[in-house]
């Protein structure tokens, strides 16, 4: 089975971080070694308003498109970025492998940061048509930040104040100094963003989950933080996996969340030095973990500005 990825457009380059070409950057954000196809396809993009992307992870979306060959046992994660991806990675990576690999000893989690194990399935293809992917056990597990079928959304000020402190340690060299709070907060609530308006990926999929609920499950940051044990129940349920009750006695459950937990995870060795192939290092993707975190750092008048728009966008949907 050959599945295509959404329609790519409106895409357009991200100019204030794609421009820069620092060999310390990850590969998506460089402009080096653009094909000829892609720099055309950029050319003709609008470029302030749709769905932003920077020029090479353009180039592997392309790729992505064309040469996919998806199983029918394929499993995709799905998120906004910094809703928990890394999180969700390691949940579904150990539940989905927990008889090949038994939680918690010898753990590929152990030495291998959860983007490793579950790899951004366009970003796989930014410097290769064919990427390797005979090591990979089934079901096959990929994650992509693309509107596709477990879905995970965290609330909207989260979401923006995890993203503003990523993209502020990604900005190299260290004398750009820091992203404006007001500037990102502004282009956030306009809808400028890698991967679309938040509200729009968050909304498109809630809508799919209630017309196909047995092909796309919705999950909550929030609600994985508030009862872990219920949503990682309800998640190996719809991956096919249910816990049996040997397991349930042998306090598996808990194993898989503590092996997956903000704690466990950020304060491995590897997570604290290491980077990932594509050149982000693995201490990026943990830095407090929390619900709520958004209140230490957006004014009242943010607060103001955000909240009806949330409103607005998504009440009507329930
Ligand atoms: P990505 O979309 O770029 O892959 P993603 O993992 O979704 O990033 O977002 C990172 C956020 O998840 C960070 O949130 P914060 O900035 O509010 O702290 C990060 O701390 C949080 N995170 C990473 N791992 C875990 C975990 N095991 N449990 C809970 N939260 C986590």
């Amino acid at each position: 089975m050959h599945k295509q990825l959404p329609a790519l457009q409106p895409l357009a380059p991200l100019p204030d971080i794609s421009i820069q070409s620092s060999p310390d950057l990850p590969a998506y954000l460089q402009e080096k070694e653009l094909s000829q196809e892609i720099r055309d396809l950029v050319m003709s993009l609008p470029t302030e308003k749709g769905f932003w992307h920077t020029t090479r992870q353009l180039q592997g979306v392309v790729a992505c498109q064309k040469y996919f060959q998806a199983h029918d046992t394929d499993i995709l994660l799905v998120t906004t970025p910094k809703s928990g991806t890394t999180w969700l990675k390691a949940i579904m990576f150990s539940l989905v492998n927990r008889a090949l690999f038994p939680v918690p000893k010898l753990h590929p989690l152990l030495t291998n940061i959860p983007h490793v194990l579950v790899p951004f399935l366009e970003m796989e293809y930014i410097d290769s048509q064919f990427p390797d992917f005979d090591n990979f056990t089934f079901p096959r597990l990929f994650s992509t930040h693309f509107p596709f079928f477990v879905y995970l959304c965290r609330n909207p000020k989260d979401t923006f104040v995890s993203l503003w402190h990523f993209t502020n340690k990604l900005r190299k060299p260290k004398e750009m100094g820091e992203n404006s709070l007001e500037e990102a907060f502004d282009k956030f609530c306009r809808g400028v963003r890698l991967y679309g308006p938040f509200w729009d990926h968050v909304l498109g999929y809630w809508k799919l989950s209630l017309e196909k609920p047995e092909r796309v499950l919705f999950l909550k940051y929030e609600d994985f933080k508030k009862e872990p044990k219920v949503q990682l129940r309800k998640l190996s349920e719809f991956l096919g996996c249910p816990f049996s009750q040997k397991e349930e006695t042998c306090g598996v459950v808990d194993e898989i969340l503590n092996l997956c937990s903000f704690d466990n995870l950020s304060n491995l060795e590897l997570n604290k030095t290491r980077k990932l192939p594509s050149g982000e290092e693995n201490c990026t993707f943990f830095r407090r973990g929390e619900t709520g975190d958004s209140m230490n750092h957006l004014t009242a008048e943010m607060l103001e500005k955000m909240d009806p728009i949330t409103e607005q966008k998504l009440n009507s949907c329930g």
